[in-house]
């Protein structure tokens, strides 16, 4: 049975290297532009052009048939989308799931709520792609992907929230905090897939120190690290380095953000998806 793997970009696997499987692209608009978040996005240019831009902006999800294309004729599909606390992706994606199941009743669907992002997502596809690629069938890999999925959880630093507080997305009193100068917000995915904030801390450092504790109170035991990072390479590698000063041997790896993930995490942000 061919199994596809379909994320939305917000996953930003299109921009993690070796890893090119389909993504249905999410877009960011203001009045006056459009960027669809594929491959081909140049995202300095996009935040460079949003810094200067003090309209409306905001996001949209892809639809049910941006989402049944991507299904092309596969016999049976995984879909891996953004917290359904926070966008319409996952809704749109088994809306399609549904249509195409009606079409093809023989084949198979599974669509998952990550109740998470970027770098948390790569965990999970990269776990699909482990139990396809040991040959095992539809219904085991969705159990087995479901519990998986217990286990791995998604950590943000963010030095601006303007974006996420504009659109509805965090609470404005949160947000005020993030845009105090110095201040780098720390928060996690909660169980219902929206924001909680955990620290405010004083400079870069502190906030990385703090996202490390945060893991190691979680149970992080030096498993699997995704980290994303939008035009901060700096704290991404520092962050791997505190991390491999615990955990010498943990498989750490980074990444730029896609224009989804850049646009809400705001220049200097961070998402760290990790097992525990
Ligand atoms: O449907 C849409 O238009 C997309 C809306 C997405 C809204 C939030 C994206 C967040 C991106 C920011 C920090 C991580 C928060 C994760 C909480 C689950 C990244």
């Amino acid at each position: 049975m061919n199994i596809k793997i379909i994320a939305d970009s917000s996953s930003n696997l299109h921009r993690v290297e070796g890893n090119a499987i389909d993504t249905v692209p999410l877009k960011i608009v203001t009045d006056e532009r459009e960027f669809c978040d594929d491959a081909s996005l140049n995202v300095d240019e996009m935040l460079s052009y949003m810094q200067s831009y003090s309209g409306r902006s905001g996001t949209s999800c892809p639809n049910v048939g941006e989402w049944l294309d991507a299904f092309g004729d596969a016999e049976a599909v995984f879909t891996v989308s953004i917290t359904s606390g926070l966008s319409g992706c996952h809704n749109a994606a088994q809306q399609a799931a549904h249509m195409y199941l009606g079409e093809h009743p023989d084949r198979k669907t599974c669509c998952l709520d990550t109740l998470s992002t970027g770098p948390e997502m790569v965990l999970i596809v990269e776990k699909l792609q482990e139990l396809i690629a040991r040959g095992l069938d539809f219904d085991k890999i969705k159990r087995k992907i479901h519990r998986y999925m217990e286990s791995t959880h998604l950590l943000f630093m963010l030095e601006r929230m303007d974006n996420l507080a504009n659109n509805g997305r965090v609470s404005p009193l949160i947000a005020k905090a993030a845009g105090l100068l110095g201040i780098r917000v720390v928060g996690s995915a909660s169980d219902k897939g929206t924001l909680h904030q955990e620290h405010k801390c004083r400079g870069e450092k502190k906030a990385l120190g703090a996202m490390l504790k945060s893991m190691i109170d979680r149970g992080y035991e030096g498993g699997k690290v995704r980290i994303a990072h939008c035009a901060n390479v700096k704290a991404a590698v520092e962050m791997s380095a505190l991390i491999r000063e615990v955990y010498p041997n943990a498989d750490v790896q980074l990444h730029e953000c896609g224009g989804l993930c850049c646009f809400y995490a705001e220049q200097g942000g961070l998402l760290l998806g990790y097992e525990a």
